[in-house]
């Protein structure tokens, strides 16, 4: 069976889903594209031979439309999740899954209601291999249990319309959801550091920041986010555990050694870094909708994301004291 697939949102993310589906993996199509910048869904739908749609609400009503994936601005998502959900669809929605807990949890009772796991959040670290690596040394319990965990999430530059709470919501959520899957726990409490500004960004940011996040066991993550870094896309974490560390290593696969230096190169970006990670969360999912089962990060784990970021920008607002993570009780549904 082909998944028919219909995309929300025609911009570079939806752009660089609908290259993987349709040249890099197998089981799907897509069948639909839907923006409110019509001419830019034409644009993209046209040469698949796509349906065009102004709006996510009618693609979502297509029949002709199987499975939906979203890729608009976080602040949007909600609505057409939820549409998605009440008309029985998987949906593979991008990060962040909504902007505000309360978003969250509108999408996660319609899911309840629905009676269906049908949302995954496009939390594609957890299909990189090298974090995979790390989280069964943890779970085989060999180096015993884990105190720290160092992350670095670096961005060469952001666009000017890139704002300081981006920082945190768009940026710093991805090692958020990262620790929570690596150690298995929630975060409970989050204070944001700012250190000396780079001149290096746009007057209005404050960057880097660092995140500073405890765990339900008193796990220590430190997460430096510094997006105008200026030499490429470098990612970093370092799990330390009581008796050893595991940690990612650069990703390149070639390099290049002289009489002077030992070289490799560096990515420019997450769709280059987290390329082979975004192509296994897209195949897994594409055949799990083939069998109608669920695959990848819940509701749950999106509507926890939002609530450490809120946290997290309490704490930015509020010259860095620590603030607790304010959630609901887990619905038995996401046990
Ligand atoms: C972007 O939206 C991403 O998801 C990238 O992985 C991240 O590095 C970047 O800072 C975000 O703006």
């Amino acid at each position: 069976m082909t998944v028919r697939i219909g995309l929300i949102g025609a911009g570079g993310m939806g752009r660089a889903h609908v290259d993987r589906i349709e040249n890099d993996l197998a089981g799907g199509k897509i069948v639909a594209v839907a923006d409110i910048n019509i001419e830019g869904a034409k644009a993209v739908a046209e040469p698949l031979g796509a349906k065009a749609y102004g709006t996510g609400a009618e693609l979502i009503a297509d029949p002709d439309v199987d499975a939906v994936l979203i890729a608009t601005f976080g602040k949007v998502h909600a609505p057409d999740v939820i549409a998605a959900i009440e008309a029985g669809k998987y949906v593979l929605s991008e990060k962040p899954l909504a902007t505000t807990p309360e978003d969250c949890i509108a999408i996660m009772e319609a899911e309840q209601k629905a009676g269906k796991h049908l949302v995954t959040v496009g939390f594609m670290r957890r299909f990189d291999k090298g974090y995979n690596e790390m989280r069964d040394v943890l779970n085989s319990g060999d180096l015993g249990y884990a105190t720290l965990v160092h992350c670095r999430h670096r961005n060469p530059s952001v666009p000017e319309n890139y704002t300081t709470r981006n920082m945190i919501d768009d940026t710093a959520i991805h090692e958020i959801d990262t620790c929570r899957y690596l150690l298995g726990e929630e975060i409970v409490s989050v204070r944001v550091d700012t250190p000396r500004a780079t001149s290096k960004k746009f007057d209005h940011l404050q960057d880097p920041l660092v995140l500073v996040a405890k765990t339900e066991n008193g796990i220590l993550i430190d997460d430096e986010v510094n997006v105008n870094i200026q030499f490429g896309y470098s990612i970093e974490c370092e799990l330390v555990m009581e008796a050893g560390t595991v940690r990612l290593t650069d990703q390149e696969h070639s390099a290049i050694r002289t009489g002077q230096v030992d070289k490799h190169a560096i990515c420019q970006s997450h769709v280059d870094r987290f390329q082979d990670a975004f192509n296994q969360e897209f195949q897994q999912w594409i055949r799990a909708v083939e069998r109608d089962e669920h695959t990848g990060s819940s509701s749950w784990d999106g509507y926890a994301a939002t609530c450490v970021v809120d946290a997290g920008l309490e704490s930015l607002e509020n010259g860095g004291k620590e603030v607790a993570v304010k959630m609901i009780e887990k619905p038995a549904f996401y046990a």
